[in-house]
């Protein structure tokens, strides 16, 4: 199976140099969005490996932008952490010193890492340890992207969280329902339409200077962050395709979302699907360790909202997708985007119970 992805990665490979010979490929990773694989490259009968990344350019239609971006990034981390090779992703350039190869037979775009060895990501943390650790990582990543030099990051996705823009989307493909698949999701689309009120409360004090720009990450995910597989601790900030100007409520709401549940983001099984107090303080503790020292007090005050905000958000968009036939989120079984939206659904719910208690730990 793995040679036979190799066999037909091959054309690809061979316009990046990778000083040996392609020994294996397989398919690497959980990411929803683009197409990743380890490659196993013979150097010399030393076994090296790189990733190779087909970009979603249904999601990023402007490569050439986001590639500058990521490169902006990736050279500035290296320049403030030239010892440690692992603390930022590695663009391999192609043969022709470009970030990214485009094949000019179906114009599909590649772009190949170093691959951080010793480390792994998680799917879902397992120990408060974990949650302290991704947050002590994506703290560090924004301080670090504080002193970016140049223009603003390109936005390469317009609007990402901004979240009255998803609920209208929302509302205009509920509206159509092409799929007739609404009926299937009757208390998913009656819990999003009774959260609109709150949807503009970050993109309001964003708007209105009460909250401040930022280059952050906004898909701060649990596997988006290599953890050492030795020490544990958060080495690497990774899948950077979304990093440009945003509040750091977007990067904060993010961990939560996904790092205080006790279930994967797709369980069936919602009796499973809770949001942990304890991976909550964990989580605190990280961010503010590293982030603490530069966030405004309306930032910090918002912490515990911006979990609710963006696990709303992140349901709206299964659901939305859902509805619309799963064109945006890879799937691999049916009614996937919508078991997806139902625990982020349902961890709002356990969000809006505990909210006080999350306010205190902040505080
Ligand atoms: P997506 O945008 O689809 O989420 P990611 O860039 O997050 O893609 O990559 C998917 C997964 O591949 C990550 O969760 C991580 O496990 C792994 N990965 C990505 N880049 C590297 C790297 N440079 N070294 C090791 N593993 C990596
Ligand atoms: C996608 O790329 P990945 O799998 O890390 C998505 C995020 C969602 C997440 C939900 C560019 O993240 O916004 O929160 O799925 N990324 C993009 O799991 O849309
Ligand atoms: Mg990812």
């Amino acid at each position: 199976m793995s040679q036979e992805i190799l066999q037909n990665l091959l054309p690809i490979l061979e316009n990046f140099d990778l000083r040996g010979v392609p020994a294996d490929a397989e398919p690497w990773g959980s990411g929803h969005i683009n197409s990743t694989y380890r490659i196993t490259v013979d150097q010399s009968g030393r076994e090296v490996h790189y990733i190779l990344q087909g970009i979603n350019q249904h999601v990023f239609p402007n490569v050439p932008k986001l590639m500058e971006n990521i490169q902006r990034i990736t050279r500035h981390l290296a320049r403030r952490n030239p010892q440690d090779a692992r603390a930022t992703l590695t663009l391999v350039n192609d043969r022709q010193n470009q970030p990214f190869w485009k094949n000019p037979a179906d114009g599909e775009c590649y772009r190949m890492y170093l691959f951080i060895e010793g480390a792994s990501t998680v799917d879902a943390v397992t120990s408060p340890e974990q949650a302290y650790q991704a947050a002590k990582a994506f703290g560090a990543f924004q301080c670090a992207l504080a002193d970016l030099p140049g223009e603003p990051l390109f936005e390469s996705i317009v609007d990402f969280h901004h979240t009255p823009k998803r609920f209208q989307k929302f509302l205009a493909v509920l509206k159509e329902d092409k799929l007739g698949r609404a009926a299937l999701c009757q208390k998913e689309i009656a819990f999003a339409l009774a959260h609109e009120k709150e949807c503009s409360l970050v993109v309001d004090r964003l708007a209105d200077g009460r909250l401040p720009w930022r280059v952050t990450h906004n898909d701060t995910k649990i596997n988006n962050v290599m953890l050492d597989d030795k020490t544990g601790e958060g080495i690497c900030v990774i899948d950077l395709d979304t990093c440009m100007p945003g509040s750091v409520l977007y990067d904060f709401g993010d961990e939560i979302r996904t790092t205080t549940a006790t279930a994967a983001e797709d369980e069936r099984d919602l009796s499973k699907v809770n949001f942990d107090l304890n991976l909550f303080g964990a989580l605190v503790q990280g961010y503010l360790s590293t982030a603490g020292a530069f966030l405004t007090p309306e930032e910090k005050r918002l912490l515990p909202f911006s979990g609710r905000l963006l696990t709303f958000e992140c349901g709206l968009r299964f659901l939305t997708d859902f509805l619309e036939g799963d064109t945006y989120f890879r799937t691999h079984r049916e009614g996937q985007n919508l078991d997806r939206c139902r625990t982020q659904f349902h961890l709002v719910a356990q969000m809006e119970a505990q909210e006080e208690q999350m306010n205190q730990f902040v505080k």
